[in-house]
């Protein structure tokens, strides 16, 4: 089975450079601005997803739009609302299943590196949850994370082999995130 990790952020990339730049709180950006940069970062990757993708290779995504929409919307700017938050993604290929890594903001803090990124602060983390959950439908499957590495690999890989498989029996097409 042919698989692949992708992360978003993609660090790497002109613009994912200058996200890093935000993230790492060396440049100020508008909310506005690093949000659309933020998806012009997965539309960058978008026709090589569809590629592999329909070449049947899995792709196993670390963070997609939907941590566009949560972390934007919990900023709670005026204007910035989910609706608007939603549609420069517009049209990127859809996961066949999503997974939410819950933990509260008290057990992320003592997670190594919390507090020197942007964003890393318990509070804003306390939103960026509650917006995570509002987004939340019933095809997103929620672990618990606050457990040691081996048990959350061990029940995300067993949900996500019984995706893939469904996958490769064929009959699911790939549709668009919204
Ligand atoms: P990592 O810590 O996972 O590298 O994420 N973020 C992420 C956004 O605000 N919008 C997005 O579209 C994405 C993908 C989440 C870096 C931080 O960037 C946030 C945490
Ligand atoms: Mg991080």
């Amino acid at each position: 089975m042919a698989a692949e990790l992708l992360r978003f952020p993609d660090r790497t990339s002109a613009t994912g450079k200058e996200i890093d730049a935000y993230l790492r709180k060396e440049v100020e950006l508008s909310d506005e601005g690093v949000h659309q940069l933020f998806s012009r970062n997965r539309w960058e990757k978008a026709a090589e997803m569809r590629e592999l993708l329909l070449g049947g290779t899995t792709l196993v995504v670390d963070r997609y739009a939907h941590s566009g929409v949560a972390f934007s919307a919990a900023k709670d700017v005026p204007g910035m609302d989910v609706e608007w938050c939603r549609a420069p993604d517009a049209g990127l290929p859809a996961p066949d299943a999503l997974f939410l890594l819950q933990i509260s903001p008290e057990a992320a803090a003592t997670r190594g590196g919390f507090g020197e990124e942007r964003y890393e602060t318990s509070d804003f983390q306390k939103a960026v949850a509650e917006q995570f959950l509002s987004l939340r439908d019933d095809t997103w499957r929620v672990v618990e994370a606050a457990r040691p590495i081996e048990a959350v690999h061990a029940e995300i890989s067993e949900l996500a082999l019984a995706e893939v498989g469904r996958c490769q029996a064929g009959g699911v097409p790939l549709r668009d995130l919204w």
